[in-house]
């Protein structure tokens, strides 16, 4: 019998800034509505799906920006995605900004449970852009600005999800170019990643030096060779389109462990897109190629806790080499 799950990456299309709440959560149901009917068992959601991506917009009071913030879960705006997680027997994963009631920000993610149980939660580590503004860019990145460092590590649970116990583990777009964020669950033996991502569909730092579709590319480089690495699926889910002005690319992707994309959203609109994923395939890399317990060497790895930045290599010398090939 093999350990099937039909999993759904849910991308959004954009969230306007005047989009309330409400809309975007209907706009989810159905969504979870489609999923149900073509047999899906778990939803993953984008990163900060409620709203549109703020840290795009710069206040120069920072409790201004609370507004964009839940104090709870589920709150009276989000229930009916709970309700309809019950109504369907639905698990799903959700992206939003959360606020602590000891007042503290982080971009979060839960997995939530078909009984409306969050399972998991994880808050971003990778922050990407800036705390101040910055004129000369024609579009702001202020995750810096508004969020903390998540201080929940790489989380991984084994949970009951479409009847079968998986592994599964969050994190949040940036996290997905980070290695270390997907060895961290590898080594938890992960077997099922959910991430949701907004990325702008131009590089406002690259000076000519990136090709324009390599946008895309190096996501999708990343979440696969993630997935291969560490023998797990992977479902990727974008918010995508012209939002707020700023166009973010969507293509989410279902991935195996063998790094295959297995589906492809093919719109930047709300698009459900599915797949059959049979964990028992997660087997073959952890046993084999990927075997941690028989290949890993932590004893060469020490500069990845030690070091944060890049050092510069010592400079060769004759001496130098003769070292090297004792
Ligand atoms: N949301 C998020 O993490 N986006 C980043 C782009 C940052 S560009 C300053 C990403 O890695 O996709």
């Amino acid at each position: 019998m093999t350990r099937t799950i039909t999993v759904a990456a849910a991308q959004l299309g954009p969230i306007q800034l005047a989009e309330p709440r409400a809309e975007a959560v209907g706009r989810m149901v159905r969504l979870m509505e489609h999923a149900h009917r073509r047999g899906v068992e778990l939803v993953v959601f984008p990163e900060l799906a409620l709203t549109t991506f703020f840290p795009r917009h710069y206040l120069e009071d920072r409790a201004e920006a609370d507004r964009w913030f839940e104090t709870s879960l589920p709150s009276n705006e989000t229930a009916p995605l709970f309700e309809a997680a019950r109504r369907y027997g639905i698990s799903f994963h959700l992206g939003y900004a959360e606020k602590t009631p000891d007042g503290h920000h982080y971009n979060t993610a839960v997995l939530v449970g078909p009984g409306g149980e969050i399972m998991l939660k994880y808050r971003k580590v990778h922050l990407p852009g800036h705390a101040d503004y910055l004129p000369h860019r024609k579009v702001q990145h202020l995750e810096k600005r508004y969020f903390e460092v998540g201080d929940l590590g790489f989380p991984v649970i084994r949970a009951p999800l479409g009847g079968q116990q998986v592994n599964a583990g969050l994190m949040i777009c940036n996290d997905r170019r980070w290695p270390e964020a997907w060895r961290v669950m590898g080594l938890q033996s992960v077997e099922l990643v959910m991430l949701g991502y907004n990325t702008p569909s131009t590089n406002q730092d690259a000076a000519g030096f990136e090709a324009h579709h390599l946008r895309v590319a190096h996501s999708h480089l990343s979440i696969q060779a993630g997935a291969y690495q560490n023998s797990t699926f992977a479902v990727a889910t974008a918010k995508a389109g012209t939002e707020d002005g700023c166009e973010l690319f969507g293509n989410s992707i279902i991935v195996n462990p063998q790094g295959e994309i297995m589906a492809e959203a093919t719109s930047w609109s709300d698009e459900l897109i599915t797949a059959d994923c049979d964990l028992d395939r997660c087997t073959l890399g952890r046993t084999t190629i990927f075997a941690f317990d028989r290949h890993r060497r932590p004893e060469a790895y020490g500069r990845i806790l030690e070091q944060v930045g890049a050092v510069e290599p010592p400079v060769w010398t004759p001496t130098a080499a003769g070292a090297s090939t004792r």
